[in-house]
């Protein structure tokens, strides 16, 4: 009896120091394992009295159960223990301030291009994009230009060398040929937007060699004119963040739409300033159309059960003048210091909830 009183107290004293998990499971094993000094205990009453068995089954099954209860609960307060000490490295201050020195700035071709985003999602478009480099008939052939219409002419248009074929690859001249290769693989209704960089050889002023684009697509059943204008005149107002926008459409030419057109946008001069959305001057702000049946034919598409509406703006032109931005040449710059003046905080995402800037 008085050996087992000091087999148990050996036994706590052991589970008491147990520094970890695996201590504790050797010390289990030494103690109730197949061959642990209580479990060889447990099978002496086999070879006992059924008097004797009386007695100290009742002893040994307690130890049994003591030291099994000692165990589960030092395991469980090791366990808490370590919880404690990961939590307690793993600390975050959550009132630390936002990074104020953070210095990075979004460029306003990025802000616009989010913002211009932000406006045609709210009114159910989609994104869609498509690759840089292309080939004549994304970007040309599928589109209706006659084989030698001038915007293919070397002047306008980067091209590699051609391949064995004779087949030449180019950088894509307009983000439209994302809208042959979706409607040549989606069913209508279609209604995307696209934004992207694009590609002239065409360097002065007011324009340079590589610009942004976000041109959109409509493909229904009964699209028509009025809903093109209804779609162009919203987004018109809600860019410019002004309550009515006078707008006209001037009858124009492209290849890809007929009827085609050019939306102008009233706005007067005062003092240095430009006020948007009415005054007696025009500005042109982004070309527009119905889908050519010839196009809707090279993808496949009925002309007689589907048209749709198709336009193209340009991101850096809309940029400046929202922004106050004088000349173009410096969107290409990479002047820290006039990317510090014009850019805009990480932070300020264009959000039609809160408003587009703010
Ligand atoms: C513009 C102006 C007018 C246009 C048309 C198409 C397509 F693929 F549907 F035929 N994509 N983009 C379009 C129409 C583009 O940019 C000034």
């Amino acid at each position: 009896m008085s050996d087992l009183k000091s087999l148990e107290t050996d036994l706590m004293a052991k589970i008491d120091a147990a520094g970890d998990g695996g201590a504790l499971e050797d010390i289990r094993v030494h103690a109730l394992g197949k061959k642990g000094v209580v479990s060889e205990r447990m099978k002496t009453l086999g070879k006992m009295s059924p008097e004797e068995r009386k007695e100290m089954g009742p002893v040994l099954n307690g130890l049994k159960t003591r030291i099994g209860e000692a165990i589960e609960a030092k395991k469980s307060a090791l366990e808490e223990a370590a919880l404690d000490a990961r939590l307690a490295t793993e600390k975050v201050d959550v009132t630390l301030p936002v990074r104020p020195e953070a210095k990075g700035k979004i460029h306003p071709v990025s802000q616009v291009t989010e913002e211009i985003v932000a406006i045609f999602s709210a009114m159910g478009f989609d994104v869609a994009e498509g690759p840089d480099i292309e080939d004549d008939f994304y970007n040309f052939t599928a589109l209706n230009f006659p084989e030698d219409h001038p915007a293919r002419d070397m002047h306008d248009t980067f091209f590699f060398e051609p391949k064995e074929d004779g087949s030449r690859r180019l950088l894509r001249t307009h983000t439209s040929p994302v809208q042959i290769r979706t409607m040549m693989s989606e069913k209508p209704p279609i209604r995307i937007i696209i934004p992207g960089r694009v590609y002239r050889c065409d360097s002065d002023q007011t324009h340079t060699p590589v610009f942004h684009q976000v041109e959109g697509l409509v493909i229904d059943r009964e699209s028509h004119m009025g809903h093109l204008k209804g779609t162009l005149e919203a987004f018109a107002k809600t860019y410019f963040e002004v309550d009515s926008v006078k707008t006209r459409f001037r009858p124009h030419f492209f290849p890809f739409t007929e009827p085609s057109a050019e939306m102008d946008i009233g706005y007067e001069r005062v003092g240095n300033e430009i006020r948007i959305g009415q005054g007696d001057d025009w500005m042109e702000i982004l070309g527009c159309g119905m889908v050519h049946p010839n196009v809707l034919k090279n993808c496949g598409l009925d002309p007689d059960e589907y048209q749709g509406f198709a336009w193209g703006m340009g991101v850096d032109r809309l940029a400046m003048l929202k922004y106050g931005i004088p000349d173009l040449r410096d969107f290409f710059a990479a002047d820290a210091r006039w990317l510090e003046h014009y850019g805009f905080d990480p932070l300020d995402q264009p959000n039609l909830a809160v408003g587009l800037s703010r």
